[in-house]
């Protein structure tokens, strides 16, 4: 019956969802978090398997508690019908063994099982809490750092070496199957650094560097996400987070850290492009040998990167020329300006241009 019903109202005007297609949707919307790049419940590290063993924990002892109170709740009830209640509103109790068994039930409820309760999540829940600290190794070793620095709307990473810092945006490499520390803080105002599969999350407040371990067991793309509402275009502000085996990652490094600087040769093609740059974008990007901008991220080893605009296109063929022409509109009040008094040809050649830079 409630299937025909429904269909009959999908054909008029306005249908209010019917409790069943309501569930149905949460329950669907619900599921839909317990794997997936986003999801808490599909760690891929240490940490965030105590996270997730500890939101199992809680959901188990919270479903038996919310059982039992219902259980008491219907209980009451039958009693309230009954003939062997013992005091109404009011009323005195009727015998010392009541009132007893009203102390009994304050005690145990209202002290006890909360007690027992918080005691128990805390002895799961520190050590997890724990897991996450950047203390020191055992075997003394320092894990190697990674800063992040969350800006509006972009996320701009660091990796500190003696051999020279390597600089790049929107996109992570980090060794897998070892500690990685994360040192992350805010730009312009408070972002959160958050890796649901590795674990976290962590504020990026301005003026402080807070400290996050992480360690990927093996190999994959992980999505990260900022997790602190921090303007517009907060929901594209995805980073793309790639764990790679230890000796993949020194290359990946090496490579940027060795990289010639962006050529300047006037006979490949891209003068024309390098001289609009020069004139409409150095003052906020950096192209390595180029430029110098810090408004906006390092554009040395674009061509290389999975996305653009924290996650908002893919990086495919006419990516970049297709954000320069449209950001505005693909990602409305960015920190970027619309180019729109350029000829759509020069910002075509800045695209072909910007694709060939990569280490
Ligand atoms: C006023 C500063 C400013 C100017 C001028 C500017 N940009 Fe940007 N640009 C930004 C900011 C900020 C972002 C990050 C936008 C976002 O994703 O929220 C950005 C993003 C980008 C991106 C995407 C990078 C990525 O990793 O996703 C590209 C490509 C880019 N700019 C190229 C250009 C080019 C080419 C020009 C010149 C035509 C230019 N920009 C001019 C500030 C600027
Ligand atoms: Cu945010």
């Amino acid at each position: 019956m409630e299937a025909v019903s429904n269909s009959e109202g999908r054909r008029g005007r306005r249908v209010n969802p019917k409790p069943p297609t309501l569930l149905l949707t949460g329950l669907v919307t619900g599921l839909a978090g317990c794997s997936g790049s986003h999801s808490i419940l599909d760690p891929a590290g240490p940490a965030a398997r105590d996270v997730a063993w500890l939101w199992w924990g809680m959901l188990i002892g919270f479903t038996l508690v919310f059982l039992a109170v219902v259980a008491l709740w219907l209980a009451a009830f039958r009693r309230r019908g009954g003939t062997d209640q013992t005091a109404g509103p009011g009323q005195e109790y009727d015998s010392e063994a009541a009132r007893r068994l009203g102390l009994r039930w304050i005690l145990g409820g209202g002290i006890l099982l909360p007690g027992v309760s918080v005691l128990v999540l805390l002895a799961f829940g520190v050590p997890a809490g724990h897991r996450l600290l950047p203390l020191p190794l055992p075997d003394g070793e320092p894990p190697r750092v990674i800063e992040v620095t969350g800006h509006q709307w972009w996320w701009e990473v660091r990796y500190p070496n003696e051999a020279g810092e390597v600089v790049t945006a929107n996109h992570l490499v980090m060794p897998a199957g070892e500690p990685v520390d994360f040192h992350v803080t805010g730009a312009d105002v408070i972002h959160a650094f958050w890796v649901p599969r590795l674990g976290g999350k962590i504020d990026m407040i301005p003026g402080r560097v807070n400290r996050i371990r992480l360690e990927a067991d093996a190999p994959g793309v992980f999505g990260a996400q900022c997790a602190e509402y921090c303007g517009v275009q907060h929901a594209h502000m995805h980073l793309h987070l790639e764990a790679v085996p230890p000796e993949e990652f020194d290359a990946w490094l090496a490579a940027r850290r060795d990289a010639e600087p962006a050529p300047d040769d006037p006979d490949d093609g891209h003068a024309p492009a390098r001289a609009t740059f020069a004139e409409h974008c150095a003052e906020c990007h950096r192209v390595a040998g180029l430029s110098d901008g810090d408004r906006g991220p390092d554009l040395s080893d674009l061509g290389a990167r999975a996305t653009l605009g924290a996650g908002t296109l893919a990086m495919e063929e006419g990516a970049i020329a297709r954000w320069l022409a449209e950001h505005q509109r693909l990602k409305p009040g960015n920190r970027m300006p619309a180019h729109d008094h350029l000829e759509p040809e020069a910002l075509d050649a800045l695209g072909a241009w910007l694709e060939t830079l990569r280490p």
